[in-house]
């Protein structure tokens, strides 16, 4: 009986039991997010089930083999099993249609993280039928495998127990005596199925959670509030702020903890930070979460913990102004809900797109990342968006700027020119090259998917290309000290900032800012029903 427990670190604020409102109103949130694509049908669901049941068998073989390799003794061989486990929107039951897999894989010390990646891909590709699109990036802060298994994406990351021989099939990862020895990446490996098996454990009701979270992510991406590396929250910090509300409201339905979440958070008092339970000390020497030791912590204006041990701070990248653009969305979320719950909206409402293009700002900035192809770009725009916080951090701090609004993903284009000259005004921003209003061919792309059609037509074959990413920030000027943005010193210590990267050569990345008015934002960041902003004319007299 979920009512008697004290979920979290307070007494809960409510245990009443949902009305026939309440459950009315619940029905027709599932029924929206039905409508809206949040679910997935059962048989691709089924299909999930055996990939990765194939990736569990692949893994005791793998074990094995790596022993047999070692010649280690046959009952090493037999009893050191090996697992998968899962994590990411999978594991937490709130995965969409076309989601990936995020799979853990865990051994026993005698396994090591140079096996994985030397003998793992030979024998992923001996499956019948053998995965797609295999990369792999071993130096990563999370290593990684990535690959396609009957068409669903699987993210592949390794852990080895450095105190356990064996790592039988029903082992769970709750245990932090688990973590002695671990080094700091088998850490990092092991922590996002820690934190999301234990999140599930802190929720009276996980079923009300998952439905809640599905309502919750949906409207933060709808909202474009949704990205981690922008500073905003992102998958693991929305989970926890659902939680949070369920323990507080243990007996409610998913409708009433959507409604609560935003009554509650539009109000925290932060930097009080959202905890689903105590802080725990352990076992290792590594850096728990504590304002009253790390300054750094300190710092963090909205923090949202993770449970499992090492507790860390998952929203560190929010800054001044993305914070007052996520509670400004709570207030207005928090009015929308007013209107559901007592019948006079439908959820749609709650679930509207943002108008950060249409109707957001009058100025932009462009933050154009360009590089001559596609993989260099890849890499190169990466690093520009991982580091736009600091951008955004920078403008902050101008007396012209109210609010820096980075906008949560970037815009992708290839360019075609006749001249190579050309091409390298475009990269530098000398030549605005938007809506083919230069002699210039520019192609709308998308830099991650596998197809991008129009890229390698014939007609372009002996063209010069460059290929771009764009991130754009909404900028709410404060007209009463100047009328005049001046954005030169914030661009070139952010240029500073990304030209650190190890990585980083003049020859084939560059960078640029524009300021841009809303009426020359170009045709590729509105949705066919959205109609751009135009030019207000001064009225003739
Ligand atoms: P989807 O349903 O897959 O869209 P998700 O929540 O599973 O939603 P991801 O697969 O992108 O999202 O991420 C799963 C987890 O992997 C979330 C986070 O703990 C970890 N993660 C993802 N990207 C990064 C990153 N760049 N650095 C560190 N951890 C990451
Ligand atoms: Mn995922
Ligand atoms: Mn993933």
């Amino acid at each position: 009986e979920p009512a008697r427990q004290q979920y979290g670190v307070t007494p809960p604020i409510s245990v009443a039991t949902p009305t026939d409102k309440e459950v009315e109103r619940n029905q027709a949130l599932i029924e929206e997010l039905k409508k809206q694509g949040s679910f997935e049908g059962a048989e691709e669901s089924q299909k999930r089930v055996i990939v990765l049941n194939t990736l569990q068998n692949l893994t005791e073989g793998f074990v094995k083999k790596v022993c047999a390799n070692k010649g280690m003794p046959e009952h090493i061989i037999k009893n050191s099993g090996g697992k998968i486990f899962t994590y990411g929107s999978y594991r937490l039951g709130v995965y969409a249609p076309g989601s990936d897999i995020d799979t853990l894989l865990v051994t026993p010390a005698h396994i090591t993280r140079h096996d994985f990646f030397a003998t793992l891909p030979a024998m992923l590709q001996e499956l019948v039928p053998p995965p797609e699109d295999l990369s792999m990036v071993p130096d990563a802060f999370v290593p990684i495998i990535k690959f396609k298994l009957q068409s669903i994406s699987i993210d592949l990351i390794f852990a080895r127990l450095a105190n356990v021989n064996s790592v039988p099939k029903d082992m769970a990862l709750s245990d932090k005596e688990l973590l002695r020895g671990c080094d700091e990446v088998n850490l990092r490996c092991l922590n996002g199925t820690r934190v999301t098996d234990e999140i599930l454990t802190l929720v009276p009701k996980p079923g009300v959670f998952r439905m809640a979270l599905r309502g919750i992510k949906l409207w933060a991406q709808r909202r474009a509030i949704y990205a981690n590396v922008m500073g905003f929250p992102g998958g693991v910090a929305w989970a926890m702020l659902v939680a949070r509300i369920c323990q507080l409201y243990p007996m409610a339905v998913s409708a009433v903890v959507i409604s609560k979440f935003f009554k509650i958070l539009a109000h925290w008092t932060w930097p009080q930070p959202v905890l689903l339970k105590g802080i725990e000390d352990g076992p290792l020497s590594v850096r728990v979460w504590n304002p009253k030791i790390y300054p750094s912590d300190r710092g963090h204006l909205m923090p949202i913990i993770t449970p499992a041990y090492p507790s860390m701070c998952a929203t560190h990248n929010i800054t001044k102004s993305t914070k007052s653009i996520i509670i400004r969305e709570m207030k207005h979320a928090a009015e929308i809900m007013d209107g559901i719950m007592v019948g006079n909206l439908s959820w749609d409402k709650l679930f509207e797109r943002h108008s950060f293009f249409t109707n957001g700002y009058r100025y932009y900035l462009s933050v154009v990342a360009a590089a001559k192809d596609k993989d260099t770009l890849l890499g190169w725009s990466g690093l520009v968006e991982s580091k736009l916080r600091h951008l955004v951090m920078k403008l902050e701090i101008l007396e012209t700027i109210k609010l820096a609004h980075p906008f949560n993903k970037g815009f992708d284009n290839v360019h075609f020119c006749e001249t190579e000259e050309e091409a390298i005004r475009i990269a530098n921003g000398e030549i605005k090259a938007i809506d083919n209003q230069v002699g210039v061919k520019t192609v709308v792309t998308d830099l991650k998917a596998e197809q991008n059609g129009d890229v390698e037509r014939k007609e372009y074959e002996s063209k010069f290309k460059v290929y771009t990413t764009t991130y754009y920030v909404g900028l709410e000027i404060n007209t009463e000290i100047s009328k005049h943005i001046d954005i030169s010193w914030a661009s070139q210590e952010f240029f500073e900032t990304c030209k650190t990267w190890p990585s980083y050569n003049e020859d084939e990345h560059t960078i640029h800012i524009n300021l841009t008015r809303n009426f020359e934002l170009p045709d590729n960041v509105f949705q066919p029903d959205e109609t751009k902003p135009v030019k207000k004319t001064k009225k003739k007299i």
